[in-house]
């Protein structure tokens, strides 16, 4: 175990060397540390694609939180997400002067920098050095900053030169405005600002300024004191240009200066003494009777664990007794923190129960038959509803959004894009670039956080609704569906079970493509940067009407259906035949679902089949006899998102690609079997799957389990072996890490990959119960509603939790609020050893963005556990 050996090394260092106690000092892991501080210099580096994430440069982790980031040269009183990052050129640790060094470039202004943090007593000293002054384009906007996280620091008090203040709850400084020649580049040109015709741009005024400034003086968990002599300090509010954006600390570099041009000193108070509390892991939602209950103990390095710990039961007349009490068992050092567990499967009697480990109490949990039982109607009945495209939906007294995209979709030119796409040199369509195409405004889902059509998502999320279907037939009826009226209406029922609707909306968006384009669209999604980043009514993202270069901007025609205002949604039509032959596979079995129910549309996805999957095969012979067939790289590998940063997005897809050309067509032969019933694609299939789970049988068990319903006992019986095997591989997870399950450490959290190893043992054990047993199912739904590192929330939204999160990634964020039956993608790992999910600030996408996608998956995996639970009752 690594993680353990790294731990002892660096007690033997302490041990070794003569630091002061209380001073940071330099660490095995390359940052500065004392109990309560973690001053990070660029353990995570900027990068492209999203560019900044508020998870980069130098970083301060406070008593336990990531309060403090973004510590870089940038060009901005307060960053925005696409503007210009800088790139790590080199870093590098010098122990023996206590120094980190890191030299940073802006190819665009061919500027260079270095930053020098070097360890002073309790605080650090950060210089910034210049080899040549900043460039006269930037002079003047090029600064060092440091920026503070808000809902950790609004409210409190601070002290400028010897003046008070008190932070903002909410963004309310002054700004001014400049022309926009002014402003330094966006990401690739784009423009996150809308400036209404008036050429010039926001840019947001100091609340303060000085040169001593200590922020939060009323909070010993945030205090922090930042001095300059030969620079002034400005205080801003990130918030004033965008929702996500921080409290920003700066002070802009000299013009004409060389050598050392800027020195601050940074004391992060440390509590003496302090010791994180310790996080008690457990399912929110609770426990059955007979299911193992093991809760999992986070502790800071320094708290020495228990001996034992209580479970308590809090009686019908509100009277508590003791339940339970048992001994604490350690389980290791991993990453940061030690993990001890506390056992207490041996209550099986019904009640309202809470933990006892010393001082800390939890909130309480039930142990009940029912505590599953609810646990995908927020997602079915909420979550999947709000998140349909083209239609007004309702609950209550609340609208969720009016109809967006009513003018419909223009054909993209080629172009690149801010979501990783791109429109390729040729439209393959008999489009003109910003033609109308028409008829694509019609069903779909929005994609996550944001409002478009990913294609090779909506096509994973109308095959997991078929899934669900065809496996566990719900009949749940809570939704009104009028595709005639476009109107959604929640928590009223319609006489149609929801599934179906939803089936039905998601393939009227993609028959819709495949008819009006010919073939998939990679993605039908924003044209301008500055209305893709909104948060509000979806209806409101575009005007409603027809985009006519031949008004000027803002001018709406007298009939008013056209207007100048360049807002319009794009159809991204890159031809791909992996796409179109995902989307033919899908469309085959959706025509099936369909049957008896919207006959017409089963009938359309049945011809669309039919031909993309012709065409789709000629296209791809074609293209491998040209020899360029690993070209395409598109956009039809789903992942699990669309975010995260572009180099693993890349490598994910390379890897994705890799896998398909290898094993892919496995899994698309027992979906056509499955769709079509002929038997040349189960032969293709069975020619496949053992050589696939020979090479690797985590990944491909899945998909052999999947084939189970379609086989005879042979296949089974040959199954076996790789069965007992992946059950050696789950219980491999016990070793890797306290909670058993596989932890992510990517840009976007593991929440997708937890929910797919769930589904698949689960079905391992519906298949094989002798073999995978019931308890091993319980590991990925207790991670899930609150047995995790960092803080034991439930990262579903979900119906029956006593604690789910409190925030979200969803398109409500703005407003600091969730979408029900929404799940989060989790622990976000920070280089070196920090997990992270914050649950008062929802603005990561990596933490807390649900995807349809995923959370439709969440459906499956929610289906399976209530059938394998309800099976025993
Ligand atoms: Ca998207
Ligand atoms: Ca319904
Ligand atoms: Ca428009």
């Amino acid at each position: 175990m690594i993680v353990k050996k790294t731990f002892l090394l660096i007690i033997s260092i302490m041990a070794a060397t003569a630091i002061h106690a209380d001073d940071l000092h330099l660490n095995e892991l390359g940052y500065f540390e004392r109990q309560g501080v973690n001053v990070l210099v660029f353990s995570n580096s900027f990068n492209g694609g999203f560019n900044d994430e508020k998870n980069s440069g130098i970083e301060i982790i406070h008593h336990g939180v990531r309060t403090i980031q973004g510590g870089a040269v940038r060009l901005n009183n307060t960053p925005e997400q696409w503007d210009l990052v800088p790139k790590m050129t080199n870093r590098t640790i010098d122990r023996e002067k206590g120094s980190i060094e890191v030299a940073m470039r802006y190819d665009d202004y061919d500027f260079d920098s270095r930053v020098v943090v070097t360890s002073k007593g309790e605080a650090v000293e950060i210089a910034v050095w210049l080899d040549k002054p900043v460039p006269d384009a930037i002079a003047g906007e090029a600064g060092f900053n440091l920026e503070f996280l808000p809902s950790q620091y609004w409210l409190k008090t601070f002290m400028v030169d010897g003046r008070l203040g008190r932070l903002p709850r909410y963004a309310t400084s002054e700004t001014v405005t400049r022309p926009n020649q002014e402003k330094p580049r966006q990401f690739k040109g784009f423009k996150t600002y809308d400036d209404r015709g008036t050429n010039r741009f926001i840019d947001p005024l100091p609340i303060e300024s000085g040169h001593v400034m200590t922020l939060a003086t009323d909070d010993p968990e945030r205090m922090v004191r930042i001095s300059s002599d030969d620079a002034e300090l400005k205080l801003f509010d990130g918030r004033m240009l965008a929702q996500n954006g921080w409290f920003v600390l700066r002070s802009v570099l000299p013009k004409g200066k060389t050598g050392k041009v800027l020195t601050w000193t940074v004391e992060p108070h440390a509590i003496p003494g302090w010791i994180r509390k310790p996080n008690i892991g457990f399912s929110q939602i609770g426990y059955i009777p007979d299911q193992p209950k093991v809760a999992v103990i986070e502790l800071d390095k320094a708290d020495q664990p228990l001996g034992s710990a209580k479970l308590m039961r809090i009686k019908g007349d509100g009277t508590t007794e003791e339940a339970w009490s048992g001994n604490i068992r350690p389980w290791g050092t991993y990453f940061k923190y030690n993990y001890v567990k506390f056992d207490f499967s041996d209550v099986k009697q019904p009640g309202v129960y809470y933990i006892q480990y010393g001082d800390t109490r939890t909130n309480d949990f039930l142990i009940d038959e029912h505590v599953y039982d609810k646990i995908t109607d927020a997602t079915t009945d909420v979550w999947v509803p709000i998140h349909m495209n083209h239609m007004y939906v309702n609950e209550a007294y609340r609208t969720w959004h009016g109809e967006p995209f009513k003018e419909g979709y223009l054909q993209a030119p080629p172009s690149d894009h801010f979501d990783l796409h791109a429109q390729g040199q040729t439209t393959d369509t008999k489009y003109k670039p910003y033609e109308l195409i028409p008829g694509l405004n019609i069903g779909g889902f929005f994609d996550a956080g944001d409002f478009d059509i990913e294609t090779g998502s909506n096509i994973n999320v109308v095959q997991n609704f078929i899934r669900t279907w065809e496996l566990f037939k719900p009949q749940r009826d809570e939704t009104f569906v009028s595709q005639e009226q476009r109107y959604v209406d929640l928590h009223r029922p319609d006489g149609v079970a929801d599934i179906l609707q939803f089936i039905e909306h998601g393939t009227l968006n993609l028959v819709a493509q495949a008819e009006q384009i010919g073939h998939m669209a990679s993605t039908l999604s924003n044209s301008v940067l500055d209305n893709y980043h909104h948060l509000g009514d979806a209806a409101s993202i575009t005007d409603g009407k027809h985009y006519d270069p031949n008004l000027k901007p803002y001018e709406v025609s007298a009939d008013g259906k056209r207007s100048g205002t360049p807002d319009d949604m794009w159809a991204f039509t890159t031809r791909s035949p992996q796409l179109d032959f995902r989307a033919a596979t899908m469309f085959a079995a959706a025509s099936r679902a369909l049957e008896g129910y919207n006959d017409a549309l089963a009938q359309r996805a049945l011809t669309q089949s039919k031909r993309l999957m012709q065409e789709a095969t000629d296209l791809m012979k074609q293209r491998s006899e040209q020899g360029n067939a690993a070209q395409d790289d598109s956009n039809w590998l789903e992942g699990s998102g669309d975010e995260g940063n572009s180099n693993n997005n890349r490598q994910r897809r390379d890897r994705n690609r890799r896998n398909r050309q290898q094993l892919g067509n496995m899994a698309t032969n027992l979906q056509l079997y499955g769709a079509t019933h002929e038997k040349q694609y189960l032969d293709n299939f069975m020619q496949q799957i053992w050589i696939a789970l020979d090479r690797n049988v985590a990944n491909n068990m899945q998909t052999a389990l999947d084939a189970i319903p379609y086989m005879d006992e042979a296949y089974r019986q040959r199954l076996r072996p790789y069965v007992e095997k992946y059950e050696a591989y789950i219980k491999h997870f016990d070793e890797q890490n306290p909670y058993g399950v596989p932890i992510g450490l990517g840009n976007w959290a593991g929440g997708n990959a937890v929910l797919n190893f769930g589904t698949t043992v689960c079905f391992a054990h519906i298949y094989y119960p002798d073999i995978v047993p019931q308890s091993e199912v319980y590991r990925v739904s207790n991670w899930l509603y609150g047995c995790h590192p960092y803080h034991n929330y439930s990262f579903v939204a979900v119906v029956g939790a006593a604690r789910p999160k409190a925030v979200f990634y969803g398109n409500n964020r703005a407003d600091f609020s969730f979408i029900p039956g929404n799940v989060a993608p989790g622990l976000l790992f920070r280089q070196p050893d920090h997990f992270e999910n914050y649950d008062d600030w929802p603005f990561l996408w990596g933490q807390n963005e649900g995807t349809i996608a995923g959370n439709t998956q969440y459906i499956i995996f929610g289906s399976a556990m209530k059938g394998i639970i309800n099976l025993k009752r």
